[in-house]
């Protein structure tokens, strides 16, 4: 480490043992370790090494259980279902990807569902893995109420994040957003240091909109697009809990503290074959789209950002807020 900076390798192994010396295994701790850092790598803070701290609590609590071994039931031949055991979620996506990267191709279409659940983090990742290996890919997760229905003002929605990723040269075509105008944590952070926050990003308590932050986090997050991504919360809840079996958000305990019992999310991930539905035209197809966006000025693909950001910390490495980095070296039994 030099000057707080961390190598992928480095910040990928503090985060292992943190998690390892609250009592997680092997297991657990590597696929989260693993997945927090890319989000750290890919710009994502929110869903990266910030949540080491809280993910520990939760594992030392039992909100996690640490030595949770996922599960996978095969219902029909490309339809399988998860146990995550009330583990976290990253382990359990892997045995996902590796079942829908065995599947699809076979059958041409194949989905898992992933049940006793928790934060999967930047929704995007599984879809890029699938999407490397020439699939197409959609991921939908719900997570802890923070939104009203259109109309309504008790938050019972998630931020139910929704993703998407297609095979495309040099890298794959991701999107990936959560369905509030803006993170939460955007919120948080106005509050800590008493500023207002713009009038579009969440409503008070009595459902009008509202640019004071402390009555926002009593009220609810505006969905991004109105009504609109209000429906498309309504649909990932669908697509998620209720097709998964889990808690719906409305039901489901923090992902932030160690508080009540586990989350019991639901995640949901679909895989395409392209090449037996578009008659092996697919890849042209996509290359004709991104060309149309690489022509114009200003236009930019989804992901630019992402993929500037990760290329960016594999160069330099990853230089952590110093108090966090402090806390999770602490945590690790390395301070
Ligand atoms: O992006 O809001 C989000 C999210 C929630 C759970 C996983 N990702």
């Amino acid at each position: 480490m030099r000057d707080g900076t961390l190598s992928l390798a480095a910040a990928e192994d503090l985060a292992r043992r943190a998690l390892m010396a609250a009592g997680a295994t092997a297991l657990q701790a590597g696929p989260t370790a693993l997945a927090l850092v890319r989000a750290e790598a890919d710009g994502q803070g929110g869903h990266g090494l910030s949540r080491v701290p809280s993910y520990v609590g939760q594992v030392r609590a039992g909100k996690v259980r640490g030595t949770a071994v996922p599960d996978l039931v095969d219902m029909r031949p490309g339809a399988v279902r998860i146990d995550a055991g009330h583990g976290f979620a990253y382990p359990a996506f892997d045995l996902a990807i590796t079942a829908l990267a065995e599947r699809a191709p076979r059958l041409g279409i194949a989905a898992a569902t992933i049940h006793r659940s928790h934060h999967f983090g930047v929704a995007g990742q599984a879809c890029e893995r699938l999407a490397e290996q020439g699939l197409i890919a959609f991921v939908w997760g719900n997570s802890p109420k923070a939104m009203a229905p259109w109309g309504g003002a008790q938050p019972i929605l998630g931020t139910n994040p929704i993703a998407f990723a297609a095979p495309m040269a040099p890298s794959p075509l991701v999107i990936d957003m959560a369905l509030t105008t803006v993170a939460r944590g955007k919120i948080l952070a106005a509050r800590e240091v008493g500023a207002p926050i713009p009038g579009d990003w969440a409503f008070g308590p009595d459902g009008a909109p509202t640019t004071d932050a402390a009555l926002a986090l009593q009220g609810s997050m505006a969905p991004a697009g109105g009504a609109k991504g209000a429906a498309l919360a309504l649909m990932v809840e669908v697509m998620s809990a209720c097709l998964a079996g889990g808690a719906l958000g409305a039901e489901a305990s923090s992902l932030f503290d160690a508080d009540g019992g586990p989350p019991d999310l639901g995640q949901t991930l679909l895989a395409l074959d392209p090449g037996p539905l578009s008659g092996d035209g697919f890849g042209a197809r996509v290359a004709a789209l991104a060309g149309l966006y690489a022509e114009m000025d200003g236009a930019r693909l989804p992901g630019t950002r992402r993929l500037e950001a990760r290329a960016r910390a594999a160069r330099a490495g990853l230089t952590p807020n110093p108090t966090l980095l402090a806390e999770i070296e602490r945590l690790a039994g390395a301070a």
